[in-house]
């Protein structure tokens, strides 16, 4: 479903047993060198999601390798299999295998949200490329606000987010200001591995090198 030029929502785009795997790396991420924990933010807030970073670590509001504002610890790689499964959301999102093809992304950030976390309206725009960004659900159904370039304010458009949900951000939708205003408690399906909250993984290309 094309929800807005560019924003391509994909339902149940992963199988259980993948929306599985998914779930066991983000684990082996989050007790990696670098801890899934609250983002801080300068202003002395503190995110109420969970957040992990593969490839390049944010920190608000930039990519590092090392992870300053944690621990200094080096941000894990970014994996083969992870920027293949990125094309391939590409791919299908758009029904065009060359800007699967041409999708080469180099970060992922990992947020997870209990029944009590939420996502302020916000724009993404630490990333120095114009493509696309990839979303990836799995676990308990979220409201997520996907809104206009402008201002984080109406018009904007609330879609529920399921398990296995795929949303691909790119062209004139990849400024759009979003965020998450609710989390259904106990709507997971366990057979995922995740028993309560929700994780989304989302694939950047920074357009940073070294
Ligand atoms: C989430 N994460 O569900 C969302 C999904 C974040 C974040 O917002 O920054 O970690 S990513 C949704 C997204 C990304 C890039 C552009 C747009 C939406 N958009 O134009 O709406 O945890
Ligand atoms: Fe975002």
């Amino acid at each position: 479903t094309e929800v807005a030029p560019g924003a391509v929502h994909v339902p149940g785009w992963l199988d259980t047993e993948r929306q599985r795997e998914l779930v066991a790396a983000c684990r082996a991420w989050a007790t990696g060198p670098v801890p899934m924990r609250h983002t801080r933010l300068p202003l002395g807030g503190v995110m109420s999601v969970r957040t992990v970073c593969v490839g390049w670590h944010w920190q608000p509001y930039r990519y590092t390798r090392t992870a300053d504002d944690v621990n200094g610890a080096r941000v894990v790689g970014f994996p083969d299999w992870l920027r293949e499964l990125g094309r391939e959301a590409v791919a299908d999102a758009y029904r065009d295998p060359a800007a699967g093809a041409a999708y080469a992304p180099d970060a992922a950030l990992v947020n997870f949200y209990d029944e009590a976390a939420r996502m302020g309206m916000h724009q993404d725009k630490d990333e120095r490329s114009p493509a696309p960004v990839v979303s990836l659900s799995v676990g308990d159904t979220c409201v997520f606000r996907f809104g206009n370039t402008e201002n984080r304010n109406r018009p904007y458009t609330d879609v529920e987010l399921a398990s296995g949900d795929l949303f691909v951000f790119g062209g004139p939708s990849r400024l759009a200001h979003h965020g998450v205003t609710r989390v259904h408690p106990g709507t997971a399906d366990p057979a995922t591995g995740l028993r309560a909250g929700r994780l989304n993984i989302t694939l950047r290309t920074t357009g940073l090198s070294d």
